[in-house]
C-alpha cells in the first residue's frame, strides 16, 4: 500500500469526538491499553481527513516549500502510528507506542509557523485572488482545528501513561476538573505584563468580577477545562486590550481606563467577557481581525512591538483565529463586537457542563469547495 492508498482508506472512517467528561472518566479509571487500541486508529483517521482535504486547496500551494516540509513531517508521524496496526499490546509495544507519541508531538511544535511561512511563500510567488484566499482561510481554521484535537489526544495519552512528564496533582492529564477561571486571568494578565515591560510599554490595569449563577453560595467560577487552552485564548484577547488602550492614549498618559473582565457562569455557558476602552475597530475591520495574515498591529519588525528577545507582543496574524478556535473546539465561542471610537468586548463561551464539551472536527467533505451546494456537514456533530 501507498501512503495515499492508506489516506483513501483511513478516511472512510469518521473521527470519533471526546467529550471533556469522557476525558476526565478516562483519566479516572481508564487503562493504557484501550487508550492505545484508540489511538492508533483514531490520529490515523484524522491525519486522513486533513489529507484528503488537501486536494481541494490551489494546487500550487501544495509545491510551497514550507508546506512540503510540514507534510514530509505528517507522513512520517503517520507511517509511526500505522508501525502498530497488528501490534498486541505487550509491555513493550505501549512503552514504544508512547515514547513515540511524545517524539510526534515534538516534531509537529512549530507547524503554525510553519504553515505562516507557507502561505508567505504562496504571497510572494504570485497574486492570491479572492477564491484562493477564502478556501486558504477554510482550510487553515480546519487544519489547526485537527491539529488542536490531536495534540490534545496525544498529549493526554502522554501525561497519563508516560512517566517523562510531571503532572499537577489535582489535575487528570491535561484536564483540570476545578479550573479556577480568575487565576487564569490573572496568570495571563502577569505574563502580558512582563511582556510589555519589556518593551518598554505602561501597562493598563484589569478589573476582575466573578459571577456563579449555577452554585449560588460563592461567586467563585471553577469548571472542567483544559486550563492551558483557557489560558491561551485570554492572554490572546488581554494583549490585545491592552494594546489598543495604549495605543489609544498613547505610551505616556498618566492614566489608562482599566480592561474590565466578567466572569459569569450560567446553567448552560461558561462567558468571560473582556472589555476596553482602546478606541474599538470600525465594523468593516472587525472580521478581518480573525483572518490568517492580517494583523492590525505593524509587522513585528519595529521597536514598538518587540521586546528585547524579540518576542512579538503582537503581528504574525495568527493569534486570534487560532484562539477562537481553542474556544470552538469544545463547543465554545469566541465572539468580538465593537464601538469605533469607544472600545471592544471580546466574550469567550464556554459550555459549563463536561458532558456537552464534545470535540468538533473536521470531516473531509469536497462538496464544501465548490460554493455551489450546502449539502452535507462537514463538522462533526455534537
Ligand atoms: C481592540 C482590537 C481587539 C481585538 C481583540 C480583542 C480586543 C481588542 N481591542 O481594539
Amino acid at each position: 500500500f501507498t501512503l495515499a492508498n492508506q489516506f483513501d482508506n483511513y478516511a472512510k472512517f469518521q473521527p470519533t469526538p471526546v467529550t471533556l467528561k469522557s476525558l476526565i472518566d478516562f483519566a479516572v479509571d481508564g487503562d493504557m491499553k484501550h487508550s492505545y487500541k484508540f489511538l492508533r486508529v483514531e490520529l490515523l483517521v484524522r491525519w486522513s481527513h486533513m489529507r484528503k482535504e488537501m486536494d481541494y486547496i490551489p494546487a500550487r500551494f501544495l509545491e510551497m516549500p514550507s508546506l512540503k516540509l510540514a507534510n514530509s513531517l505528517y507522513d512520517q508521524s503517520f507511517s509511526e502510528v500505522l508501525a502498530f496496526k497488528d501490534a498486541e499490546p505487550d509491555a513493550t509495544t505501549l512503552r514504544k507506542f508512547t515514547e513515540t507519541l511524545v517524539e510526534i508531538r515534538r516534531r509537529h511544535a512549530n507547524i503554525v509557523p510553519t504553515l505562516a511561512r507557507a502561505y508567505m511563500e504562496l504571497e510572494k510567488a504570485g497574486p492570491i485572488d479572492l477564491i484562493e484566499k477564502n478556501r486558504l482561510q477554510y482550510f487553515y481554521d480546519r487544519f489547526f482545528m485537527n491539529r488542536i484535537g490531536i495534540r490534545t489526544l496525544i498529549y493526554q495519552h502522554t501525561l497519563l501513561f508516560g512517566n517523562e512528564l510531571p503532572q499537577h496533582s489535582q489535575q487528570a492529564g491535561i484536564i483540570d476538573p476545578y479550573c479556577d477561571v480568575a487565576s487564569i486571568v490573572r496568570d495571563a494578565y502577569a505574563t502580558a505584563k512582563q511582556l510589555f515591560e519589556r518593551a518598554s510599554y505602561p501597562v493598563p490595569t484589569i478589573e476582575i468580577s466573578s459571577h456563579n449563577v449555577h452554585e449560588n453560595e460563592k461567586n467563585d467560577v471553577t469548571f472542567v477545562y483544559i486550563p492551558a487552552h483557557l489560558y491561551h485564548i485570554i492572554f490572546e484577547l488581554l494583549k490585545n486590550s491592552l494594546r489598543a488602550t495604549v495605543e489609544r492614549y498613547g505610551l505616556d498618559a498618566k492614566e489608562y481606563p482599566p480592561v474590565c473582565v466578567r466572569i459569569v457562569k450560567g446553567h448552560e455557558d461558561l462567558t468571560i467577557q473582556i472589555a476596553d476602552r482602546g478606541g474599538g475597530v470600525p465594523r468593516s475591520k472587525l472580521s478581518q481581525l480573525f483572518h490568517y495574515m492580517y494583523s492590525t498591529a505593524p509587522k513585528p519588525n519595529s521597536d514598538f512591538t518587540l521586546d528585547s528577545k524579540g518576542t512579538p507582543i503582537a503581528g504574525l496574524g495568527y493569534g486570534l483565529p487560532i484562539a477562537r478556535l481553542y474556544a470552538k473546539y469544545f463547543q465554545g465561542n469566541l465572539a468580538l463586537s465593537s464601538v469605533e471610537g469607544l472600545g471592544t468586548w471580546a466574550y469567550i463561551s464556554i459550555k459549563a457542563a463536561a458532558e456537552n464539551a464534545s470535540e468538533l472536527l473536521p470531516i473531509f467533505s469536497k462538496i464544501r469547495y465548490s460554493y455551489t451546494t450546502k449539502k452535507g456537514s462537514d463538522w462533526t456533530k455534537k
